[in-house]
């Protein structure tokens, strides 16, 4: 058997979702990093002729995260991937945790993202020192030569500008209110009496509104507050600040397990 290898584009919050139940099974894997659109062609090299590759109302066919099994099976959503890793594991899944999570999926991580690249792709420099930050060198230097190119087929794909950034800004805090909402009766996670699929979901998913750190437990970066600046860090702070936002930093600082990716 090989080790399983999880494709990802790195600083991805779905991708995190995989990764951290992926660190909690505590089985090691390899991950293979990306930035976003060229993740396209080692996604379609990793996937040919794979059967549950599908897109959804948040991504293409071609989407990450996907994990390569050990025995060569590939598991292409961050939800199957979860229950496929989590099997027997102390991880709370059942099908209410996975509604949740669904509805984390469909609405929370398209507008995190939305609002977090809007802002990336509206300053060069902080985009270009972001992406070198991160592993892949090579997709980093041609990213940063093609910036323009790069930035308008980002905001074409993801329908990305000023207004549907503000519209996002206003769905994140919604979802956060209802998070809020259930957590009023005390309960110490969102579904069930112990950490599940619904607590990973919501905090990997609410992580780049964040700008967690990766010393706070996320598993790849986000620019730091000072980096970012101006409004995106007022947002961090605003959602830091809110119950909504304990919650996540408590749900990393308890039970985001250390890496088992290797090298
Ligand atoms: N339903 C998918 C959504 C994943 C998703 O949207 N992934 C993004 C990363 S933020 C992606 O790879 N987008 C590129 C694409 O759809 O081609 C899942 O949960 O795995």
């Amino acid at each position: 058997m090989r080790m399983q290898t999880l494709v990802t584009i790195s600083f991805s919050h779905y991708c995190e979702k995989a990764r951290w139940a992926l660190d909690l099974a505590g089985k090691p894997y390899r991950e293979q990093g990306n930035l976003p659109l060229f993740h396209f062609l080692p996604v379609g090299l990793a996937t040919r002729g794979a059967s549950d590759k599908q897109g959804d109302s948040v991504s293409t066919a071609l989407s990450t995260p996907v994990l390569i099994t050990g025995s060569g099976k590939r598991i292409c959503d961050s939800t199957r991937i979860l229950c496929h890793v989590s099997e027997g594991s102390d991880l709370h899944v059942d099908a209410e945790s996975l509604e949740m999570d669904r509805k984390f999926s469909d609405v929370l991580g398209p507008h995190t993202r939305r609002y977090g690249y809007h802002f990336l792709l509206s300053d060069p420099k902080l985009l270009r020192r972001f992406f070198w930050s991160l592993g892949n060198k090579r997709q980093a230097a041609a990213a940063v030569v093609m910036r323009p190119i790069f930035e308008r087929a980002m905001r074409k794909a993801l329908r990305i500008n000023a207004k549907s950034a503000e519209r996002s800004k206003l769905k994140v805090r919604e979802v956060a209110a209802e998070v809020e909402a259930l957590l009023a009766d005390g309960r110490s996670y969102l579904c069930g009496n112990r950490f599940g699929a619904a607590d990973l979901s919501f905090a990997a998913l609410l992580a780049p509104s964040l700008l967690l750190t990766r010393a706070e437990g996320y598993g790849s970066e986000f620019p730091s507050m000072e980096q970012a600046g101006g409004e995106v860090a007022e947002f961090a702070r605003e959602m830091r600040d809110r119950r909504a936002g304990e919650f996540v930093l408590s749900m990393y600082e308890n039970h985001r397990s250390p890496s088992a990716a290797v090298a």
